[in-house]
């Protein structure tokens, strides 16, 4: 017997076994989802009329659009600041990859789609299916993205002349030469959250009309675009500037002359970031930038809310779209692993531990695309008063609840690699770095539960009251299925308590409203979802994953501000509870 032969680590032999890597096919064809929800809601011959570009769309994210994004990843942006001569150039420099990402997004129409309103409506759903496959895949490029959508938005809702002349029309090019993106300015060194009052740039006048600003901007994410909105301070001949958001007025600005050279405009640095590394984040001085003035003075905030809108649905998809990746890649990767004598997917736990992330990720799929569905009547001005409040308080609402659900499915998911999931090679860990960025930027959760409080107060409570009757409409036709109506009754009940609780708390305790903002946003969440989850499996084409999905959801505990009210958590007691906690030491 040749033994040599029989041992398998001997020089250039490292053992016969290597692990099938996971792949994707077609994120259209897979996500039975996203497919059932278009199928159930869309006119027929607008689905037949955009199914092609769906299916070819869903096929090209799983290889070469995703090859790109893995190059950004792979390949990050950096800062030229001088050139060999020594002269302030301030070039940020991307890869080739990212800027095929930006011809792509052209050709492929994700932002000229629901502005060209082919399908009127149904047309930014058909944008809002596209970016919930597009927005894992590429490269964080989704991010320029949701910003130049919002500023388009904008653009159409200001009305503002040089906007609409100007930028416009680049902004919803599909040629890739024409194509601008926009970045969005807000944060400050002295805050992100509370614009109002940290924004000290300050914008004088000039005798052409225009202004220029003079500020630091600590975040841009955009540093490559070619325009971007912000906010400043008009100062008067006085010299004088007015404080707190009545000073605040939003404007435009290129940021290159027609010579390509910066408007007045230096990169101080490039951020070094936990994740989104693909994206050229950066902190920019204005030094005489020249803008021109969109909103009126003073309603800066106001005006820049539309774009808020767009970025935080956009930052919704990119959650949802993650989710749906990273698990399609886990179930594949379970009917490739083998561990103790049988492939992962044939272990009942693991199979529980996908299926817990499947619910989730149908439930925020489910979610968002609802919210895209009011976008959509909102763009073409069909939305009721109905669903404006209902477009209004679900906007935060989706964007802290999915951006959470994001977090944790993508942690778990690259768990359900073992090993693997968290080795850089295999691309998986940008998945958990990525997702952690969609509950800090475009508000934070607590920012946006404050957000759903002002909508609250803004609209005398008549957003809850939309809500109650949206939510309690798509119950009623859920009830009618035998098999889902203790779910439908779990759903009411928690609906009937969270607006009891809100109701009771507006009105004689507004403070502790306050302190239990998030968990009333979770609450809403929760609810809502299920009584879309429950929708869907009523629906006659249900498959049974869908009834599946829908009970299992409204097991959880739905109403938590119910729960940790019982608990006294938002009393006196409670919140003194809380700092004790957090301070002692
Ligand atoms: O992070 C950023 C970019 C990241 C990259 C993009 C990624 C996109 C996703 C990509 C997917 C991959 S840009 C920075 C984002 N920054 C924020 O989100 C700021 C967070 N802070 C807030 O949201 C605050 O709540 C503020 C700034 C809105 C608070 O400002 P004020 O001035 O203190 O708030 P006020 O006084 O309550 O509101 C001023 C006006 C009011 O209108 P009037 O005067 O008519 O009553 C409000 O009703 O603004 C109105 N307003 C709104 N309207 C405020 N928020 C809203 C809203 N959400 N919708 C409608
Ligand atoms: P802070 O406001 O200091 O928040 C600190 C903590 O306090 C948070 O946990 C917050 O939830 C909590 N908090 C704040 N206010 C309250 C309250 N009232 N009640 C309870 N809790 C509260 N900004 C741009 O303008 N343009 C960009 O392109 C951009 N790109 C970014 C890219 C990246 C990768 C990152 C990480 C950020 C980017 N930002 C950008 C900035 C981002 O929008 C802000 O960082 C974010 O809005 C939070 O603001 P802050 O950093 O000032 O946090």
């Amino acid at each position: 017997v040749d033994l040599q032969s029989k041992i398998p680590f001997a020089r250039a032999k490292v053992g016969p076994f290597f692990q099938d890597k996971p792949r994707l096919t077609n994120m259209y064809l897979e996500d039975v989802t996203l497919k059932a929800y278009l199928k159930r809601i869309m006119p027929e011959e607008v689905l037949q009329a955009i199914t092609p570009d769906l299916e070819r769309f869903g096929r090209r994210v799983a290889t070469d659009i995703g090859v790109l994004g893995r190059e950004c990843e792979l390949n990050p942006p950096y800062l030229t600041q001088y050139d060999a001569w020594g002269r302030r150039t301030d070039e940020v420099v991307t890869c080739q990859a990212w800027r095929t990402l930006h011809d792509i997004s052209a050709e492929e129409g994700i932002i000229a789609i629901p502005y060209e309103r082919e399908f009127g409506q149904w047309s930014r759903l058909y944008q809002v299916a596209k970016l919930h496959m597009f927005n894992p895949a590429s490269g964080l490029y989704s991010c320029p993205l949701a910003m130049t959508d919002g500023a388009t938005k904008v653009a159409e809702l200001s009305g503002d002349s040089l906007l609409l002349e100007r930028a416009y029309p680049h902004l919803v090019s599909r040629n890739p030469a024409d194509f601008w993106t926009s970045g969005q300015w807000m944060t400050e060194r002295r805050g992100g959250s509370d614009v109002a009052n940290g924004t000290e740039t300050i914008a004088v006048p000039q005798e052409d009309g225009t202004h220029r600003l003079y500020g630091y901007k600590w975040f841009s994410s955009a540093t490559d675009a070619d325009m971007t909105l912000t906010l400043a301070r008009v100062m008067d001949n006085t010299g004088e500037v007015v404080q707190g958001t009545r000073g605040l007025s939003l404007f435009y600005l290129e940021t290159r002359d027609s010579s390509g050279q910066l408007n007045n405009i230096q990169v101080q640095r490039l951020k070094n970031k936990l994740g989104t590394r693909q994206l050229p984040t950066g902190e920019l001085l204005l030094d005489g930038t020249v803008a021109h003035k969109v909103s009126d003075e003073g309603r800066g905030v106001a005006a820049i809310a539309d774009m808020l809108t767009i970025t935080r649905i956009h930052n919704s998809l990119m959650a949802s779209g993650c989710m749906r990746r990273l698990l399609n890649l886990a179930r594949d990767y379970s009917t490739r692993r083998r561990v103790f004598g049988k492939l992962i997917c044939e272990h009942p736990l693991h199979m529980q531990t996908l299926g817990r992330m499947e619910t989730e990720t149908r439930g925020a799929t489910l979610l968002v695309l609802e919210v895209g569905r009011l976008l959509g009547l909102q763009d073409c001005q069909m939305a009721s008063e109905q669903y404006q409040l209902m477009l209004r308080l679900l906007t935060p609402i989706t964007k802290l609840y999915t951006a959470k659900q994001a977090v944790a499915v993508c942690s778990e998911g690259l768990e359900s690699f073992g090993g693997q999931g968290y080795i850089e090679d295999t691309g998986l860990p940008t998945f958990l770095r990525d997702a952690q960025v969609l509950s800090i930027w475009e508000g934070t959760t607590n920012v946006l539960s404050h957000d759903v409080l002002r909508s609250l107060v803004k609209t005398k409570g008549a957003v809850l009251q939309a809500f109650y009757s949206d939510t309690a409409a798509r119950l009623k036709q859920a009830v009618v299925k035998e098999n889902l109506r203790p779910s439908c009754q779990a759903v009411e009940l928690a609906l009937h308590k969270t607006m009891a609780f809100a109701q009771k708390a507006a009105s004689q305790e507004p403070a502790k409203l306050e302190v239990a903002a998030r968990d009333l946003s979770y609450s809403l969440a929760r609810t809502y979802i299920g009584a879309l989850m429950l929708e869907h499996a009523s629906w006659d084409q249900a498959s049974p994953t869908d009834i599946t999905a829908a009970v299992r959801w409204c097991q959880q505990d739905l109403c938590p501000v119910v729960t940790s009210d019982l608990a006294g958590c938002y009393g006196n007691e409670g919140m003194a509870q809380d700092t004790a906690l957090v301070m002692e030491g």
